[in-house]
C-alpha cells in the first residue's frame, strides 16, 4: 500500500484505481494518524499554505498540491470541506488522504462543516458513495471525519480553522479540549466553529441564513478573542467569494475559497504565509 500511495501523490489521476478494499486500507490508516493529532495543533516555520475548501474540485486540488510539492513549505494546511457539492468528491478526499499519509507531519487536514453526517446526507457526498461504492463507506468516512483537529495555531499568533469564532469560545485552550468522535456534530460551541461567519456590518452575535443555532460574529467578537489570545491573524474558509478570498476586520480576518468549479466561478486563491510574514495570495 505504500507504494501505491507514493504512486497517487506523484500521479494524482491514479487516485480513480484505488479498488474498495485499498479505501478501506487508506481510511483505517488516515484514522490512526488523525488519533494521534490534538484538537489544536500548534506548528512553527517560515512557508505555510492555507487551502480552503475544495468541495470535490479534484482538478483545483492537483494544481494546489503540486504548488506544495513544488514549494518548498514546512506545513500545508486544509481548512476543510473536501466532500459535497463537486464532481469529484470521492477522489478529491482519497487524495488528500494519500498526501496526509505521504507526509505526516508537514500535512495538515482540518475538519470542515461538510467532514459530518449532517451535511453528507444533503449535499451530494453520501449519494456519490452509493454510486461509487457502497453505503459502509458512508460510515468509515463518518468515523473518519471525526477524527480530524479543529484548528491550527501558527507560529504561536496565526490561528486557522474552518468557520468562525462561536458563542462559547473564549479561548484557544477549549479548541484544544475538544473531544474527538464527535461524529454528529452537536455541541453549539463545536457547530458553531465549523459553521460561523464573520461580518464587518453586525455587532456581537447575530442569526446566520445557514440555519439554526448557526451565528455572524462582529469585529468587536473578533477583536476580545484576538486581544485574549494574542492572535494576530485568523485565516478560515467556509464563504464562497467569487474574487476567491475576502478580508474582514481591517485586514486581520482573511476568508479564502480554494475550489474553480463552484456553483458559480471562482477566482480561486489559497494564501501563503511567507518567511516575512506577510500574507501571499496564489491563484488556483
Ligand atoms: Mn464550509
Amino acid at each position: 500500500m505504500e507504494r501505491k500511495i507514493n504512486e497517487i501523490v506523484k500521479h494524482p489521476e491514479m487516485v480513480s484505481s484505488l479498488t474498495p478494499r485499498d479505501i478501506e486500507e487508506i481510511i483505517q490508516m488516515a484514522s490512526k494518524l488523525f488519533e494521534t493529532e490534538s484538537s489544536l495543533l500548534e506548528i512553527e516555520g517560515s512557508k505555510f499554505l492555507f487551502v480552503g475548501d475544495t468541495h470535490g474540485d479534484f482538478n483545483s486540488t492537483k494544481k494546489i498540491v503540486k504548488l506544495f510539492l513544488d514549494g518548498k513549505y514546512n506545513y500545508i494546511v486544509f481548512l476543510g470541506d473536501y466532500v459535497d457539492r463537486g464532481i469529484s468528491q470521492i477522489e478529491n478526499i482519497n487524495y488528500v488522504l494519500c498526501l496526509k499519509l505521504f507526509y505526516p507531519e508537514s500535512v495538515i487536514l482540518l475538519r470542515g462543516n461538510h467532514e459530518t453526517p449532517l451535511a453528507n446526507l444533503y449535499y451530494g457526498f453520501y449519494y456519490e458513495i452509493l454510486r461509487k461504492l457502497d453505503k459502509k463507506f458512508y460510515d468509515l468516512y463518518s468515523e473518519l471525519f471525526a477524527k480530524m483537529p479543529y484548528a491550527v495555531l501558527a507560529n504561536n499568533h496565526i490561528l486557522a480553522l474552518h468557520g468562525g469564532i462561536a458563542e462559547n469560545l473564549k479561548t484557544i485552550q477549549q479548541i484544544e479540549n475538544i473531544e474527538k468522535n464527535l461524529i454528529d456534530v452537536r455541541d453549539p460551541m463545536v457547530l458553531q466553529i465549523l459553521w460561523n461567519d464573520p461580518s464587518d456590518d453586525v455587532l456581537g452575535f447575530q442569526p446566520s441564513m445557514r440555519g439554526p443555532g448557526i451565528r455572524v460574529f462582529g469585529k468587536d467578537i473578533f477583536e476580545e478573542f484576538a486581544k485574549k489570545n494574542d492572535i494576530e491573524l485568523m485565516i478560515r474558509a467556509h464563504e464562497v467569494f467569487s474574487e476567491g478570498y475576502r478580508y474582514f476586520f481591517e485586514g486581520k480576518l482573511l476568508s479564502i475559497f480554494s475550489a474553480r468549479n463552484y456553483v458559480i466561478p471562482v477566482n480561486a486563491k489559497i494564501a501563503e504565509l511567507t518567511s516575512e510574514r506577510k500574507i501571499k495570495l496564489i491563484d488556483v
